[in-house]
């Protein structure tokens, strides 16, 4: 029961968003109301939207933002339904770390400790990330460490627009 968000939908799951290409706000608002339709899913909660500089990658600046749901799909099947949307908002994988359409990472799912080849979660470098970090940390602040944050302080990020972003409807 500690890891479920509401007991009749599942367990509490936080996903990482990002986009360096295209229309990013745009992928990202269509990215939260694809998932929120998945069966059995809901999107309880998104983080403020932030531009961020590449981290060990290149290409144009990111948008990203945090997002926590709700969902009774297993976690084999959440990574599978996220990307088939990383897939169907143009999401190709040249090389490792490309510039990319959409990138939807499973960052928790409730208390799992997952370790197989496709899913690894927690996130294995969401500590390491100023733009996993500071949004997460609007979302739950109790559950990030100020020294975590300090130790990504010097990364390039800023707050972009208020949560109520992925709210919009119109094209702005
Ligand atoms: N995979 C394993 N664990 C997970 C998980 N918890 N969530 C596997 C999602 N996927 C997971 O991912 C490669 C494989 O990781 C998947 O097939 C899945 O089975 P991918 O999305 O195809 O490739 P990728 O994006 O190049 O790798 P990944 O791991 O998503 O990259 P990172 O480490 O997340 O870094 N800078 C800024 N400012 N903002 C960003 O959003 N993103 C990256 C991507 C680099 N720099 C960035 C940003
Ligand atoms: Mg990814």
């Amino acid at each position: 029961m500690a890891e479920s968000a509401n007991a009749e939908v599942g367990a509490s799951v936080f996903i990482g968003l990002g986009a360096n290409l295209g229309d990013r706000k745009a992928t990202l608002r269509t990215a939260l109301a694809s998932i929120d339709q998945l069966p059995g899913t809901k999107v309880l909660r998104v983080s403020p939207l932030y531009g961020s500089a590449p981290v060990d990658a290149g290409g144009p600046d990111y948008l990203n933002a945090v997002a926590e749901l709700a969902t009774t799909q297993a976690p084999q099947a959440l990574l599978q339904a996220l990307q088939t949307i990383e897939k169907s908002a143009g999401r190709e994988r040249p090389y490792r770390n490309a510039p990319r359409t959409l990138d939807l990472d499973i960052l928790w799912f409730g208390e799992q400790v997952i370790d197989t080849p496709e899913l690894t979660v927690p996130h294995p470098r969401m500590t390491e990330r100023a733009f996993v970090l500071r949004p997460l940390a609007d979302l739950v602040p109790e559950r990030v460490e100020a020294a975590l944050l300090q130790a990504v302080a010097s990364q390039d990020i800023h707050p972009q627009e208020g949560p109520t972003w992925a709210d919009q409807v119109d094209g702005g």
